[in-house]
């Protein structure tokens, strides 16, 4: 019996790919998810109140750009978003326009969002290149920071974290780009010893002696 089930669905699913079912070509929809060539959204919100929220407060466009040039005013970063934090007032609706410069896959993740309405307490919006998406949410009321980020490895690291926060939020997440410090800074301790300092005092003096030669030489000629 249990082979003529498998034997019954496999055929199905051989006519809806003979039949031209436009099931490659159209978006994917699956409970909480959107994916077609370009991107990827999961748990996208654009109408369900969180519990402690009698109506929306406000409606906020947000345009986040993410990329390389992004991370440039920022030191020995690689990626960044355009900005490193956004402020809302509770139960805001946020219809998010998230960009995507470069070529390469970058992510905008939310997290610590209410599980009962964001499946693992979680937004998502994935861009496989260049490109961009659309896609809403309601925050609760809570006055909370939350973390925003691009999961794909390395990126945060690299720099392209942030932070979202809702009536001002409740404090704010180390090491993001230009606003906060690392909890543990990397150390580079010098080691100074006599060859150290000699090697330093040796730099100056030709550092400060060079252009003068040179100088000279010049006059002469
Ligand atoms: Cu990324």
């Amino acid at each position: 019996m249990k082979v003529v089930k498998i034997t019954t669905f496999a055929a199905a699913l051989w006519l809806l790919g003979i039949s031209g079912w436009p099931v490659h070509a159209e978006m994917m929809h699956h409970p909480g998810m959107m994916m077609d060539e370009t991107g990827m959204i999961m748990n996208a919100n654009p109408d369900r109140l969180p519990r402690d929220c009698p109506q929306i407060s406000e409606t906020v466009e947000l345009t986040i750009r993410a990329g390389h040039e992004h991370a440039k005013k920022f030191p020995g970063r690689m990626f960044a978003y355009d900005r490193q934090e956004w402020n809302v007032k509770p139960c805001a609706k946020i219809n998010i326009t998230f960009i995507n410069d470069d070529h390469v896959r970058h992510q905008m993740m939310i997290h610590g969002l209410p599980g009962y309405l964001y499946p693992e307490g979680m937004l998502h919006l994935e861009l496989f290149g260049h490109g961009q998406l659309k896609a809403s949410m309601i925050v609760p009321s809570r006055k909370k920071t939350y973390l925003v980020h691009c999961e794909l490895p390395q990126h945060q690291e690299k720099g392209m974290k942030a932070q979202l926060k809702v009536d001002g939020g409740d404090g704010d997440l180390p090491s993001i780009p230009g606003l906060t410090d690392p909890v543990r800074a990397d150390l580079y301790p010098v080691d100074w010893n006599r060859q150290h300092i000699g090697m330093v005092l040796f730099s100056i003096l030709i550092g400060t002696l060079a252009p003068l030669l040179l100088r000279l030489r010049i006059g002469k000629k």
